[in-house]
């Protein structure tokens, strides 16, 4: 076993500045690498030291492996936390790690590599009773046979590139008719996209759940779960908001996936932090598709409702401890959710809205943690990702989360550029969220630039009513009066 004593955070951003708190409570020091564009950010100013690695293009700078791993040697770091996004899923990164005598927090290179590939993933964990969504195993380049495969299974079918992934190179298809048409246009898409044609055929599950489970596993074998995530509310392939536990899970029906979970983890020889997910059709069948090797984004919701650090956790795990707990020992305590605050206009059509923090004021109060890595005043780099923070609510049940989270968005100031937190706020009023009876398609189905748009209520009409005369009579006898304009109802809709 080897105690890290100096940990490089390979990213920027809230999830830099996450990892790095959580290193410096134990007692780990911390490096920073950072780009031209990041000189003044949070996670550079936050790290006990801190490199510069380059231009601000991420190619040129976050995305180097050679200049990270310089970076680490020069400081005399031990270890490298990737973060998620940019390097954390690259196998290179992770064996590059190790050669130079590094630790990587993370999975081993083996376990990144068949889990990057889909058609790998699915082979591995056939064998460990995990369900799969009817289909192909293998790829398939053979029209007529690829026909006749599709016609078996069923329409409508889906054809996925291998190397896809996050919805890239998937295709529909209806019917029999278009199917050739469909297949040549997914493999000329995969090449080009991913350099590698294969693609493979699966049942379409029309308007699916997503729910994923997150494992641990720890270099002597042990794996467990620790429930549940549901990611199903997400636009474009892009996650916006999550939960745990789901709202639909039955114990029983937990307890069977975070088995299969498991036994993906198992399939890989997995350790590390890592997250199986399944899509749910509307009959409660689940299905494995895909696990990502990292820490997630919406890690977040996991530690509400477990009260464990995942940082933590990776940290001493990739140190050689053993997971200091037994499965047995894991309970769900209350409900968690998660707002992804993107710096992005729901009222048109969610393009990013780059520019200057000018308010930057963060919600306040018991049950409520932002994870952030800006502050007011700061403008919003525009290479990289447009989240700008994570707003997440815990509370003991999740109709108490719910109005704690529409509270805290009511509270959240941002003045200077857009954000999605408006739409955020409308989903947690619909109805079809309240209820827990959403899919993938909840965007889709019924989001409209339009619902934004705060339309008075009765009460609302009365009182503009009632103000108009004040104003008038303040006018009258020459008095001013300021409106507020601290923005603080900006999300308010029909309420009083
Ligand atoms: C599917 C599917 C329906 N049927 N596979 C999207 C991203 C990638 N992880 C796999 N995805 C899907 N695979 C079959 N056989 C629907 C999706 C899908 C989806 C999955 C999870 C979360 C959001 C999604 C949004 C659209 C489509």
């Amino acid at each position: 076993m080897h105690k890290i004593q100096k940990l490089l955070v390979a990213n920027r951003g809230e999830i830099a500045l996450r990892v790095m708190r959580s290193a410096r409570e134990m007692g780990v020091a911390t490096v920073a690498v950072y780009s031209e564009a990041d000189r003044n950010a949070l996670h550079t100013r936050f790290a006990d030291e801190a490199v510069c690695i380059g231009p601000p293009a991420s190619s040129e700078s976050y995305l180097r492996i050679d200049k990270i791993i310089a970076a680490a040697k020069q400081t005399n770091a031990d270890a490298i936390h990737p973060g998620y996004g940019f390097l954390s899923e690259n196998k290179e990164f992770a064996s590059k790690i190790r050669e130079a005598g590094l630790i990587f927090i993370g999975p081993s290179p083996e376990a990144i590599e068949i889990m990057g590939s889909k058609l790998a993933a699915k082979e591995a964990v056939a064998k460990f009773n995990v369900p799969l969504v009817p289909g192909t195993s293998e790829p398939i380049s053979d029209i007529t046979k690829a026909k006749k495969v599709a016609k078996e299974i069923g329409y409508p079918i889906l054809i996925k590139a291998s190397a896809g992934g996050g919805g890239k190179g998937m295709r529909v298809v209806e019917e029999e008719a278009s199917f050739e048409e469909q297949m040549d246009r997914a493999i000329s898409e995969a090449k080009s996209a991913f350099g590698d044609g294969s693609v493979f055929i699966e049942k379409y599950v029309s308007s699916p759940r997503h729910v994923e489970f997150q494992i641990f596993g720890d270099q002597a074998g042990n794996i467990v779960h620790l429930f549940e995530r549901e990611c199903s509310i997400q636009r474009r392939h892009q996650k916006v908001i999550e939960e745990a536990p789901s709202a639909i899970l039955t114990p029983e029906l937990r307890a069977s996936m975070g088995e299969a979970a498991i036994n993906v983890a198992r399939s890989c020889g997995y350790y590390g932090a890592g997250t199986v997910e399944f899509i749910m059709d509307e009959k409660m069948n689940f299905y494995f598709l895909e696990m990502n090797t990292r820490l997630q984004v919406e890690h977040p919701v996991t530690e509400e409702i477990t009260g464990l650090d995942l940082v933590k956790l990776q940290i001493k795990i990739a140190q050689g401890e053993e997971i200091p707990f037994k499965q047995e020992d894991l309970h769900i305590h209350g409900h968690a959710i998660e707002v992804r605050v993107y710096a992005e206009d729901p009222a048109n059509n969610f393009l990013p809205d780059i520019g200057t923090l000018q308010t930057y004021i963060r919600p306040q109060g018991h049950g409520i943690r932002v994870d952030d890595g800006f502050e007011q005043g700061m403008a919003i780099p525009f290479y990289y990702d447009p989240m700008i923070a994570k707003l997440i609510c815990h509370a003991e049940s999740r109709e108490d989360a719910i109005e704690k989270m529409i509270r805290a968005i009511d509270d959240y100031e941002i003045t200077g550029i857009e954000t999605t937190l408006g739409f955020c706020r409308f989903v947690m009023e619909h109805e079809a969220f309240r209820s827990g009876h959403f899919d993938t398609k909840f965007a889709e189905k019924y989001f409209t630039p339009e619902v934004l748009q705060t339309k008075p209520n009765e009460v609302e009409q009365q009182l503009a009513g009632v103000l108009a005369v004040t104003l008038l009579e303040q006018a009258k006898t020459k008095m001013t009066i300021s409106a507020s304009s601290n923005g603080q109802n900006k999300w308010k809709k029909n309420r009083l």
